[in-house]
């Protein structure tokens, strides 16, 4: 029978309040108004992003800090997961770019196609993501399409995939080949693209270069992948975890340096090693000290510094004179790829095992473990943990 035009009740992780376990709840899920798509979620990935997003005590208007654009950060209760794969089960009015049985990704950083934006090759942060509320953990209309136990659930990021089913705007979806593994190519929703783009797309890593990736974490091996592909022909990784290092020799990494193993500081070390400086640095670790690092590792006259990691406290504290010298700096944001129209060639990448995504999955587990997979992450043991949905209830 079919549920379009229903209330479907299903399963979601909720996220109460902060520094709070996730907890199994049966929600409902209101159909998609429109220009809204709504989503049955088959398998999604856990990104640091939202252990980020769990600890965070000051919802976003309360926060003195500059907000990230379109990530919700504290704003409880909600229902977290912004690396997801599903099929489409309904749409609203006005809907033309999916119908309901395909398979998608829901996309956390939409792409409108109209804004001057998206219209620019060269800039993937749609402006429709400053004004259509999901900084607020909203549809753009100021509702929310989740209720459990009598109360108002929020989004996050504008896709909420810790839950059976998810709505989101038709902006925010990346129609992809049903072929598709979706347990694996979920984490092109997030984590691999962000990490792989920040070398292909944003620092534009050329062949013969000297790379150094602050961070082997899924987002930091997804970098050493796109500089390896890129052609560089030095990559080095950094870990204070040096369980990080085996795997991360498996993905491209050439050498890999533990921190707490030198007396002096990072950059310096990496200076020597390189013999005055790295081509490109990326941080993928979310710590301001070490974007620092990572800029004072870069070589003078143009060694470029990546920041890939999310930092929810502090100021990067450059003197002037490292960037006169030549240095560059600059920030990543989904890895600059344009989700409708990138995230299906990279899905297709996956198929053609031109990418091969199933290495960065480290752990399977159900909705109902969703918190094991939290301390996997924060015990270093995973790369990535992928939810595989059962949907036995309905
Ligand atoms: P992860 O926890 O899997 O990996 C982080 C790695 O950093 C781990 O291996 C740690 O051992 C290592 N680490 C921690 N502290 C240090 C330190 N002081 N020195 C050296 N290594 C250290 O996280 P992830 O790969 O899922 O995400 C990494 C960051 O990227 C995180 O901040 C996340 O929020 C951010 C992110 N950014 C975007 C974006 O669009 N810019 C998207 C997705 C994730
Ligand atoms: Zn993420
Ligand atoms: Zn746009």
């Amino acid at each position: 029978m079919s549920t379009a035009g229903k209330v479907i009740k299903c399963r979601a992780a909720v996220a109460w309040e902060a520094d709070k376990p996730l907890s199994i709840e049966e929600i409902e899920v209101a159909p998609p108004k429109a220009h809204e798509v709504r989503i049955k979620i088959v398998a999604t990935g856990v990104c640091h992003t939202d252990a980020h997003a769990m600890h965070c005590t000051a919802a976003p208007t309360d926060r003195d800090d500059i907000p990230l654009p379109g990530v919700n950060l504290g704003t409880f209760p909600m229902i977290l997961g912004h690396e997801g794969a599903g099929i489409v089960e309904s749409v609203g009015e006005g809907v033309t770019n999916v119908k309901p049985g395909d398979a998608v990704i829901p996309l956390w950083l939409p792409q409108c196609g109209k804004c001057e934006h998206c219209l620019d090759p060269n800039n993937n942060i749609c402006k429709t993501l400053s004004v259509n509320n999901q900084i607020l953990g909203l549809m753009p209309d100021k509702t929310t399409r989740f209720t459990c136990k009598g109360k108002q659930i929020f989004h996050f990021m504008g896709t909420s995939t810790f839950s059976e089913y998810t709505v989101v705007t038709d902006i925010s979806v990346a129609k992809i080949n049903s072929a598709a593994p979706l347990d694996k190519v979920c984490l092109i929703g997030c984590g691999f693209s962000t990490g792989y783009g920040a070398a292909i797309n944003s620092a534009k890593v050329k062949p013969g270069s000297t790379c150094v990736v602050f961070g082997l974490g899924g987002v930091g091996l997804s970098a050493v992948l796109g500089c390896k592909n890129a052609g560089a022909s030095r990559i080095i990784g950094v870990d204070i975890n040096k369980d990080k290092f085996e795997k991360a020799k498996l993905f491209g990494v050439t050498e890999c340096i533990n921190p707490k193993d030198h007396s002096k500081p990072i950059h310096e070390v990496l200076i020597e090693k390189t013999n005055g400086g790295v081509d490109y640095a990326f941080e993928c670790i979310g710590n301001v000290g070490i974007m620092k690092s990572a800029l004072d590792c870069c070589r003078l006259g143009g060694g470029t510094c990546v920041v890939v990691g999310v930092a929810t406290v502090g100021t990067i504290a450059v003197h002037p004179f490292h960037m006169i010298v030549g240095r560059i700096l600059k920030g990543s944001f989904f890895g600059g790829w344009k989700g409708v129209t990138d995230v299906p060639k990279l899905v297709s990448d996956c198929i053609a095992k031109k990418i091969k995504i199933d290495d960065f999955v480290t752990f399977t587990l159900t909705l109902e473990k969703i918190n094991e997979a939290f301390d996997l992450m924060h015990a270093g043991k995973s790369l990535r943990t992928v939810l595989v949905y059962q949907h036995h209830q309905k």
